[in-house]
């Protein structure tokens, strides 16, 4: 395990929890980060939207700061998770794409994640839900029957009960600290992303198989549980998954890491696998939200926020836990199956008023919903301030006490007076990856020039690429609709230098 002292050269003195410049009496606060997939600024009530009820995530925002300039870093997931967990920018390193779901674990055991911070200060530390970081060594040497190493507890987290990748990806079982979840030996795992296994059904060679959802591009490799998938997989029977209770699982061992350290503080990172595809929410949502599968993917989400505040509520901690609420990226409604998100959408905008979504460079890829909340701490407001994901670990790092080794978090910044509605500011500028890197400084948003195609048939998303630099004024036109880099040279190029300066660093 990673020394923090060791890396600090400094004596291993607790610091009591610093808040505000003074030293404060309240006991260092729990930590939960909630970190929803693909939900979008508009598929929260406490957003705006009128065609969708989440009383949970109200709840959340009526105690606490609701943001509605807030960032994730990239506008897909393995990106934007990285940035979060190191707190450096995705987009520094090339092999921080979306990752397939036997890639070797991204994040390296050297480095300094947030995890590390918190657990070096004493707390314990967990992930539960979606990684989507890698496990092992390297791409495709994991032995999926045995302890997966390097894992979560290398990079911090001392439990983890995870998804290896995502929903979609195989292979589709729970891995529990490293060794996956009630693994028959006679039955072993194997995974593959390049060969096929001899007499395993397919997707694209058995639609009769699916029963559950079938793809709408893409998704037409090994079938798990009526549902065809990306890459390939044998074995396993009994470890493997069953959509419609994946909420309930993980969400349950959320729960339950609360309960086992409600004795002292904790940090809990909860990734949540909806609202990504594919979509098969349990029978006691399936028809409630009026708009098929991803409406009632997003009530589960709801439900499993209400689980954790209830948890909370009954164990006495609500008051004095920070709950950061959040997406990785923004929303996406055809992703890959005939769910029929599309047809069912009907008046409901995912995106609120912004353009593009997952994957676009517009406002919508990385503009997602963010919630901040701390009874003990901080009042409940709206906030514009301009924040971004990539300061969550030198803000959380503050409040701790705890000092950042050197050349961990490059790239973040310590924001609390940001997150807990104090500075209505926030940061300067952020930067939005997407297929092209952006800054947008709150007024002005500068897309930088692309190859990359404008538009994605599947998805149907303005992805947002031009061959020539794009500005969009987002206090004048919040949907980006009209370029006007050409009537202002000098924001572009100050934007622009913003960006290279950014680039150049770290
Ligand atoms: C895409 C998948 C999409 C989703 C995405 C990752 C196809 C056709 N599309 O490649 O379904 O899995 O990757 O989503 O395979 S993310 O939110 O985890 O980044
Ligand atoms: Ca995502």
């Amino acid at each position: 395990m990673k020394n923090i002292t060791d890396l600090l050269k400094i004596s291993p003195i607790l610091f009591p929890a610093m808040f505000g410049g003074c030293i404060d009496k309240t006991p260092s606060p729990n930590v939960i980060i909630i970190y929803a997939d693909d939900l979008g600024f508009g598929d929260l009530s406490c957003n705006g939207e009128k065609t969708v009820r989440t009383p949970n995530v109200d709840r959340l925002a009526d105690s606490g700061v609701r943001f509605t300039d807030a960032h994730a870093v990239a506008a897909t997931s393995t990106p934007s998770r990285y940035s979060l967990l190191t707190g450096q920018y995705a987009w520094r390193r090339k092999d921080t794409g979306i990752a397939t779901g036997d890639a070797g674990m991204i994040i390296r055991p050297e480095q300094v994640t947030i995890a590390d911070i918190f657990r070096d200060k004493g707390y314990a530390t967990g992930a539960v839900g979606k990684w989507h970081l890698g496990l092992g060594d390297k791409q495709g040497t994991q032995d999926w029957n045995g302890l997966i190493t390097p894992g979560p507890a290398d990079i911090g987290f001392d439990y983890s009960c995870i998804m290896a990748a995502t929903g979609d990806r195989v292979p589709c079982v729970y891995v529990e600290n490293q060794q996956v979840v009630n693994l028959d030996p006679n039955d072993p795992i194997y995974v593959s992303y390049k060969d096929s296994f001899p007499g395993e059904p397919l997707g694209r060679n058995n639609p009769e198989l699916l029963y559950k959802l079938k793809p709408s591009h893409g998704h037409d490799m090994a079938i798990v549980n009526g549902i065809s998938r990306i890459g390939y997989m044998k074995g396993g029977k009994q470890a493997l998954w069953e959509d419609e209770s994946i909420a309930d699982s993980i969400t349950n061992k959320a729960v339950n890491f609360i309960e086992n350290n409600s004795d002292k503080p904790f940090f809990l990172y909860f990734a949540t696998n909806d609202i990504h595809v594919p979509r098969f929410p349990h029978s006691r949502f399936q028809g409630k939200s009026g708009m098929g599968h991803r409406g009632d993917a997003i009530l589960a989400f709801d439900w499993s926020v209400g689980q954790i505040l209830d948890a909370l509520d009954r164990l006495g901690l609500r008051e004095n836990t920070l709950i950061i609420l959040s997406s990785d990226n923004g929303p996406v409604v055809d992703d890959g199956y005939e769910d029929q998100a599309v047809e069912l959408l009907g008046e409901h905008r995912p995106w609120g008023d912004f353009r593009g979504g997952k994957y676009s460079n517009f406002e919508a890829g990385t503009r997602v919903p963010f919630l901040v909340s701390w009874p003990a701490k901080v009042k409940n407001a709206v906030s514009d301030a301009l924040v971004s994901h990539i300061d969550i670990y030198a803000s959380l790092s503050k409040l701790i006490g705890s000092e950042i080794p050197q050349g961990a978090a490059p790239d973040s910044r310590d924001q609390l007076n940001s997150l807990f509605g104090k500075d209505q500011k926030g940061r300067d500028y952020v930067v939005e990856q997407a297929n092209s890197l952006s800054v947008s400084d709150g007024t002005w948003k500068y897309i930088s020039p692309s190859d990359g195609a404008a538009f994605s048939k599947w998805t149907n998303t303005e992805l947002g690429n031009d061959k020539v630099p794009q500005l969009y004024n987002l206090r004048q036109d919040i949907a980006e609709k009209t370029n006007v880099a050409a009537e202002h040279p000098e924001t572009v190029e100050k934007l622009k230098a913003i960006l290279e300066k950014e680039k150049a660093g770290n």
